[in-house]
């Protein structure tokens, strides 16, 4: 996997990135014609990770498409093939035969090889990155439609008892951590296996245990540990304990930090004092990459959020790249981090639709086992710009905050919010991010004091009143190198003045506790002649992006900046 630090000493791993055989398949002629068993001889060559749109020729191509590389064992061996991000929908194949497959591009998966002969093996990927109005996101998003391996495919070796899992719990109290490591092991073996599982975390030793696992078993454990004078994980205190657990001959490691976020009188506190947030929205795209978004540009990215004085950022709308979240663990920024739900404003049918919650549910499990020990993430979110004044909406609400709160009850639970004056789902969430563009769609931005008004009416008549509320998504689009004497629509000087004035507002409001502007940097849209959505998107972009889409800064960018440093 591509994270910050080394996951295992003693598993081997190594990663299959590089050059992959690589054909489309528009007529989706694959499947009958076995290319599973015979890859067509009209391929060519891509880089894994990469979004196929960004090559010459493919730049509209939305369908299935083949990828096919090799690799060698020396000895009948145990693999585990993981996947970090494949778009949208991917179906796995070693030798001819069908391994498994998985739907859902922005969140990562794997699949165990037990006793692989020793050998060359062929391994094909079809991937395909059709979206319609049961996926996640549908087929209308405000983003471009890449496809492909996204992120790094990683081969690992596992012995016959392997470490599934680990889920690092713990309390605080004072100045001690007491912490609980739950341990899955899985047996592949053939015969029962006695063996010794241990943890431990800047030379403190855990409670260890020796364990007897029958063949082909699961087992489950817990170790458990005590810290003294630990250290507090903060915003610009970055202070992370990394945990090795070592079972037989298998190992992994895994960091987290210790910090308490909740929720008291109105306020979000974070290790008990009240957070003020200060941040941006964020997609991991970028014109040449799409979202197969390099580690060097994240570092890059974080530089940026420092520089402007940002505090967190918005995971908008999917889950990010492991790398990018150890980055912001390591550099104390927190995240609110979502899945990829966009689309659903326009009709209530999507939101009724069974495969389609099934889908989300099991997006947030994926996201939530992923990403559990991250210090930074503070919020999950659970949906965004669903109509939230509908019983379908309701509906699908109680569901994906029942999973959330069922897998992770350590955090807050959040969601962005275009009609807060009117929405009916307030009460089931700890934070409320309000979405909304005065200035830009919707008149001027004095609108938002009447909104806002409004809103804080609804949230009392529905006994949600002094809920922490977060302007999740307000901006403009400011054309980048566009300016002149007066604030034009789609200048940068209009862009400044919308955002400023808006600062300006929510700053003054001491129930709006945090502002994430929409955006970062300008990303592509989809504006194909077949999608009639976005045609007021200039350039085929996005353009509300305080940077542009090469992290070059507008004026917004400078303005936010000056005020994101001064005090409230
Ligand atoms: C919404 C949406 C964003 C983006 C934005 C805009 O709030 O959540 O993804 O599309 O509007 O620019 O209109």
């Amino acid at each position: 996997m591509i994270r910050t630090f080394q996951q295992h000493q003693l598993r081997r791993t190594r990663l299959l990135d590089g050059l992959w055989d690589f054909a489309t398949d528009p007529n989706n002629v694959g499947l009958t014609e076995q290319w599973h068993t015979q890859f067509p001889s009209a391929s060519r060559k891509l880089v894994v990770p990469s979004c196929w749109n960004n090559e010459l020729g493919l730049y509209e191509y939305i369908g299935a498409a083949w990828y096919r590389t090799y690799f060698d064992t020396t000895q009948e061996t145990n693999l585990r093939l993981c996947f970090e991000g494949i778009l949208h929908q991917a179906d796995v194949y070693v030798d001819g035969q069908h391994i498994g497959g998985h739907f859902g591009g922005y969140t990562q998966f794997s699949l165990v090889l037990p006793h692989l002969a020793q050998g060359k093996h062929e391994l094909i990927i079809r991937v395909d990155s059709t979206l319609d109005w049961q996926t996640l996101p549908t087929d209308v998003a405000d983003w471009y439609s890449y496809g492909g391996i996204i992120r790094s495919v990683e081969l690992q070796e596992l012995p016959d008892v392997y470490i599934d899992s680990l889920q690092i719990d713990y309390t605080l109290s004072g100045d001690i951590a007491e912490v609980q490591l739950q341990v899955q092991l899985q047996s592949l073996g053939l015969s029962d296996q006695s063996l010794v599982v241990n943890a431990a975390t800047e030379g403190q030793t855990f409670s260890e245990a020796t364990i007897h696992i029958a063949a082909g078993q699961s087992y489950g454990l817990s170790l458990h540990g005590t810290i003294a004078n630990f250290r507090r994980w903060d915003v610009g205190h970055p202070e992370l304990y990394t945990f090795t657990i070592r079972a037989g001959e298998d190992d992994l490691t895994d960091r987290t930090g210790f910090r308490t976020v909740e929720v008291s009188s109105g306020q979000i506190l974070l290790n008990g004092s009240p957070l003020y947030l200060q941040g941006v929205n964020r997609h991991e795209e970028h014109p040449e990459w799409g979202f197969a978004f390099p580690p060097k540009l994240m570092l890059k990215d974080l530089a940026i959020l420092q520089d402007m004085g940002c505090n967190i950022v918005r995971g908008s709308h999917y889950p990010q790249s492991q790398f990018w979240i150890d980055l912001l663990d390591e550099h104390g920024m927190l995240l609110w981090s979502e899945i990829p739900m966009w689309g659903c404003f326009m009709s209530t049918e999507t939101l009724a639709s069974p495969l389609f919650t099934e889908r989300g549910v099991h997006m947030l499990g994926e996201m939530i086992s992923r990403d559990y020990h991250h210090p930074s993430i503070i919020f999950w979110g659970a949906h965004n710009e669903i109509d939230t004044r509908t019983q379908e909406a309701l509906e699908l609400t109680k569901t994906f905050v029942s999973k959330i709160r069922s897998m992770d009850a350590s955090r807050l639970v959040t969601y962005a919010t275009m009609h807060p004056q009117e929405d009916i789902v307030l009460s089931y969430f700890d934070v409320i991010g309000i979405n909304k563009y005065y200035g830009w769609y919707e008149g001027s931005v004095d609108g938002f004091r009447d909104m806002l008004q409004d809103y804080y009416t609804n949230a009392e008549s529905q006994g949600a009143a002094g809920k922490p509320v977060i302007m999740s998504e307000f901006g403009a689009a400011g054309i980048f190198g566009d300016a002149g004497w007066e604030p034009r629509l789609f200048s940068e000087d209009y862009q400044a003045d919308v955002v400023q004035q808006a600062l300006q507002i929510f700053r003054a409001d001491p129930r709006i506790v945090g502002t994430l502007i929409w955006h970062f940097a300008d990303i592509r849209v989809d504006v194909r002649s077949d999608r009639p959505y976005f045609r007021d998107r200039a350039r085929s972009f996005n353009n509300k992006g305080l940077l542009n889409e090469y992290r070059k800064p507008k004026l917004a960018y400078r303005l936010v900046k000056e005020i994101y440093r001064s005090e409230r």
